[in-house]
C-alpha cells in the first residue's frame, strides 16, 4: 500500500513540520522565490511559486514519484504497453497526435489497416468539403450545419474545443451538439435547423449507448420526416466509431464512418475521429496545429527530468493537498470566456479517470485519498459568487489559475482588466489582508495556494499543450495512487441500470421486486 512507503511517510513527517508554515513567510525569506519555483514548456509557463511547499517538499514528492516508479510507468506507455490492465487495452491517446511517421500505432492496428494519419487524411479531405460548401444535402443544397451526437468523452472533447477555438470558427457553418437524452436536447438544438442543410456526426466509440443511439434515431426521423427517403441517409450522416458493424446496422454508409481504434479511450479521444466536428470547424490545418501542441507536451512529459516536469510537478503538488492537507477539491478557473466548458471537460478527464478506490492489484484502497473533485468557471464571473469561499471559508480549495498575455479580442481596458484581476486574486489568496480592529470578518487570512497558467494567446496548439498538461498530471497522480486511470466501470454501470428499469416504467407491466424508494417512484411516476 501506499502508506506503507518510507517516501510517503516522509511526506507525512515532513508535513507534521511544515504544513502550517505561511506563504507570506517562505516569499519573505526567499525574495527570488516568484521566479525560481516556475517552468516553461511548449508555450506554457507555470508558476507554483504560491504553494505550500518548501524545495525540500519538493525533493521529497519526486522521490515519491520514483519510488512509486512513474518513470517505468510513463514509459509503459508511451510503449503501448497495455496499462489498461482491467480492460487489457494499451494507452495511446499520444499516438494521435504524433508526427506522421512517428505514430506507434502503424504497427498497433494491422487488423484495421488504417492507421493514425491515414484517418486524420480522410478527416481532412471531408471537412475541407463541407467547409468548402462541396458536401450537398440530398436535395443538392450545400451543408451548413453540423450536429454532434455524442455524450461523455464523444460529446465534452468536443463541445469543449469548438468553444474554445470558435475564434478560428468557420463563421458560415452552425455548430450543434447533442448528448442528453432529455428530448428538449435534441429539440433545442434543431428547432431552428433545416434537414436539407443539415449534416449530423454520430459519435460513439461502441456506437451502443442509450442517449447517443436516441438521439441518432430522433435525428434520423427528423431527417426522413422532411426528406421522405432514406437514400438521404448518407447525406446527412456520418459515424465516427469504432464498431463497423454497429455503424451499419443503424443505416449508415461504412464510406461514411471514421474509425479509431480500442486503444484510444474515451475521455482521451478528442484528437481521433472524434475531433472531426472540431477539424470542420477551425480547418484540418488548424486542428494538425492543436496536435502539435499536445505533442510538444507528451515529450515534454516523456523526457523532462521529474524536477522540472509541469505535468508531474502539477500532479504531484495536488497529490500534496490532497494526500496531506486532506484537501476535497480543485477549482479549475480559467480567465478566458473561449475556455467556459473546459471545467467541464476537466471534470471527466479527472474524475472519471482517478476516481477508484481499488488499486492495481485489487486491493481495496485505505488510508489514503484518490482523485479530488474539480470544479470551476471562467473568472472574473467566478469572482462574483464562490470565490468567497476559497478566500474566507473553513475549506482549503488549490486553485489553477489560467491566463493570456494577448486576449483575441482587444477591446479597449478589457483585456487589462481582467488579467488585473487574475494577478489580484492569487495573491489575495496567498498573502491575505489584516482586518481592521474589531472586524474580523474582514480579515483575510491567506496561505490559500495556487497554480497560475500563462500563456501568450489561446491558439490551438496552446489548447492541446494545456489539455495534455492535464491528461498527464492525471496520469502522474494515478501511477501514485496505483489506481488503473483508465477504465470506467462507474459510467458502465449507468449504461446498464437504465435499461433494466426501462420496461417498468410503462403502465401496467409487471413492477421489479425493489426497494421501497424505487418503487413508490415507479407508481408515481407510472400515475398508479
Ligand atoms: C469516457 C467514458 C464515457 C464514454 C461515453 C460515450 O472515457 O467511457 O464518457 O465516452 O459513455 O461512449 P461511446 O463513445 O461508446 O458512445
Amino acid at each position: 500500500m501506499l502508506t506503507d512507503r518510507p517516501s510517503y511517510q516522509a511526506l507525512q513527517a515532513h508535513y507534521a513540520q511544515i504544513g502550517s508554515l505561511h506563504l507570506r513567510d517562505l516569499f519573505a525569506a526567499d525574495p527570488g522565490r516568484g521566479e525560481r519555483l516556475s517552468g516553461e514548456a511548449a508555450g506554457l509557463y507555470l508558476d507554483y511559486s504560491k504553494h505550500r511547499v518548501t524545495d525540500e517538499t519538493l525533493r521529497l514528492l519526486v522521490a515519491l514519484a520514483e519510488d512509486c516508479g512513474l518513470r517505468g510507468k510513463i514509459d509503459a506507455m508511451f510503449r503501448g504497453e497495455r496499462i489498461n490492465t482491467t480492460e487489457d487495452r494499451a494507452v495511446l491517446h499520444t499516438a494521435l497526435r504524433a508526427p506522421r511517421g512517428q505514430s506507434l500505432s502503424a504497427t498497433l492496428v494491422p487488423e484495421s489497416g488504417e492507421p493514425v494519419h491515414e484517418v486524420l487524411d480522410r478527416m481532412s479531405i471531408f471537412a475541407e468539403l463541407v467547409r468548402n460548401r462541396e458536401w450537398l444535402g440530398f436535395t443538392s443544397k450545400p451543408i451548413r450545419n453540423i450536429v454532434n451526437i455524442g455524450i461523455g468523452g464523444s460529446d465534452l472533447g468536443p463541445v469543449m474545443a469548438y468553444e474554445a477555438l470558435r475564434h478560428y470558427s468557420n463563421r458560415e457553418l452552425t455548430f450543434r451538439f447533442v448528448s442528453n437524452v432529455d428530448g428538449t436536447d435534441f429539440a433545442e438544438a434543431t428547432r431552428d435547423l433545416h434537414p436539407e442543410e443539415t449534416l449530423f456526426i454520430v459519435a460513439s466509440k461502441t456506437f451502443t449507448t442509450l442517449e447517443t443511439m436516441t438521439n441518432a434515431q430522433s435525428a434520423r426521423e427528423w431527417v426522413l420526416n422532411s426528406l421522405h427517403d432514406p437514400l438521404a441517409i448518407s447525406r446527412h450522416f456520418v459515424a465516427v466509431s469504432t464498431a463497423a458493424k454497429e455503424v451499419a446496422q443503424f443505416g449508415i454508409d461504412t464510406d461514411n464512418m471514421f474509425g479509431f481504434w480500442d486503444w484510444v479511450g474515451g475521455r482521451y479521444s478528442m484528437d481521433s475521429a472524434i475531433g472531426l466536428a472540431t477539424m470542420i470547424a477551425i480547418g484540418p490545418a488548424a486542428f494538425r496545429e492543436m496536435l502539435a501542441g499536445f505533442h510538444a507536451m507528451d515529450e515534454h512529459f516523456r523526457t523532462a527530468p521529474f524536477a522540472s516536469n509541469l505535468p508531474v510537478l502539477m500532479g504531484l503538488i495536488g497529490l500534496w493537498y490532497n494526500n496531506f492537507f486532506n484537501a476535497q477539491t480543485v477549482a479549475v478557473l480559467p480567465y478566458d470566456q473561449y475556455l467556459k466548458r473546459f471545467p467541464a471537460y476537466l471534470q471527466q478527464l479527472t474524475m472519471e479517470s482517478n476516481g477508484k478506490r481499488v488499486t492495481l492489484e485489487g486491493e481495496s484502497i485505505t488510508g489514503y485519498q484518490t482523485s479530488a473533485i474539480y470544479w470551476g468557471e471562467p473568472g472574473t464571473n467566478g469572482q462574483h459568487s464562490f470565490y468567497q469561499l476559497i478566500h474566507q471559508g473553513t475549506k482549503l480549495v488549490p486553485c489553477d489559475f489560467i491566463g493570456f498575455r494577448q486576449s483575441l479580442n482587444p477591446l479597449g481596458e478589457h483585456h487589462d482588466l481582467l488579467m488585473a484581476n487574475v494577478f489580484a486574486q492569487s495573491k489575495a489568496l496567498a498573502f491575505g489582508q489584516a482586518a481592521p480592529p474589531g472586524q474580523p470578518y474582514r480579515e483575510f487570512d491567506g496561505n490559500r495556494p495556487s497554480n497560475t497558467i500563462l500563456a501568450e494567446r489561446l491558439t490551438p496548439a496552446i489548447l492541446g499543450a494545456l489539455i495534455a498538461l492535464y491528461e498527464h498530471c492525471v496520469f502522474t497522480q494515478g501511477a501514485i495512487w496505483n489506481i488503473n486511470p483508465f477504465d470506467q466501470f462507474g459510467v458502465q454501470l449507468g449504461k446498464v441500470l437504465a435499461q433494466e428499469i426501462l420496461p417498468s416504467l410503462k403502465k401496467g407491466s409487471p413492477l421489479p421486486a425493489d426497494d421501497s424508494s424505487t418503487l413508490a417512484l415507479l407508481r408515481r411516476y407510472r400515475a398508479e
